[in-house]
């Protein structure tokens, strides 16, 4: 039987992949065989990142860009096709988190977060796209989260752009299916992760998230591997708009 999961011969790019769930899924990629282009803002640390993960065994190049410019993404993709890079595999990952009372929050920071975390999987999707198109194939995972589909007090921008990326997801499936294209997300639950920091080390907030997740415990980053493979791979080629949740089962229960 062949290997449905098997990513041999396939490029993945992951946004924001030097550290966290990124990286993670990254390094999980370039387990099942991709070679990976791996994303962050500074030229040094995406630099080191692809370095690591070359010394760990993987294919690795960096592209350093600005995910929430449309010139950087463009002329990123621009880059990828002179060198005679395709993607095959987008994943959408990059954000950051603002944690603040709506009524003190300014517009700028609110514009910050939609742009990293939702136009930015709208800019990169469209340039991965035009390229997918014409070839027939391709795989776009978008990163979700618990707030796809719930709010959470102080995290409002967050929220939005993540409740979008649902539908950014379904938007893509609508148009791009047809063209052997799927588009799926993954939605983490509570994560161990840098980003994490003010929730993990807060006694209350880490009880809270124990108790409310029937896992019993908060998600390591190298748990959403096996979904990112699943949707990175011809296992999931009859599977297109979906969000998967990763999250210890906490979606599902009061
Ligand atoms: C928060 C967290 C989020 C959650 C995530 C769970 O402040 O709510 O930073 O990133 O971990 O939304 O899916």
């Amino acid at each position: 039987m062949t290997n449905l999961f098997d990513l041999t011969g396939r490029t993945a790019l992951v946004t924001g992949s030097t550290r966290g769930l990124g990286r993670a899924i990254a390094e999980g990629l370039g387990g099942a065989g991709a070679t990976l282009v791996v994303n962050g803002r500074g030229d040094a640390a995406t630099e080191a990142a692809a370095a690591e993960l070359r010394d760990a065994g993987y294919d690795a190049r960096a592209a350093c860009f600005d995910v929430t410019s449309e010139t950087a993404v463009m002329d990123a993709f621009a880059t990828l096709d002179a060198d005679g890079i395709d993607i095959d595999i987008l994943v959408n990952n990059a954000g950051i988190q603002h944690r603040q009372p709506m009524v003190e929050l300014s517009l700028a920071d609110w514009q910050r977060v939609i742009d990293t975390n939702l136009t930015s999987a709208f800019l990169l999707g469209r340039e991965a796209a035009k390229r997918m198109i014409p070839r027939g194939r391709g795989k776009i995972v978008n990163i979700g989260s618990l707030t796809s589909e719930l709010a959470r007090a102080t995290v409002a921008p967050y929220t939005v752009a993540k409740g979008g990326i649902r539908l950014l997801t379904k938007s893509m499936a609508a148009e791009w299916t047809a063209h052997g294209i799927q588009a799926n997300a993954i939605g983490p639950g509570y994560m161990l992760t840098e980003m994490n920091e003010a929730l993990t080390s807060n006694p209350d907030f880490d009880a809270w998230v124990k108790g409310r997740t029937p896992a019993g415990r908060w998600g390591r980053p190298d748990e959403l591997v096996g979904t990112a493979i699943y949707l990175a791979s011809a296992a999931s080629d009859y599977v297109s708009g979906q969000l998967i949740f990763v999250d210890g089962g906490m979606i599902s229960v009061l």
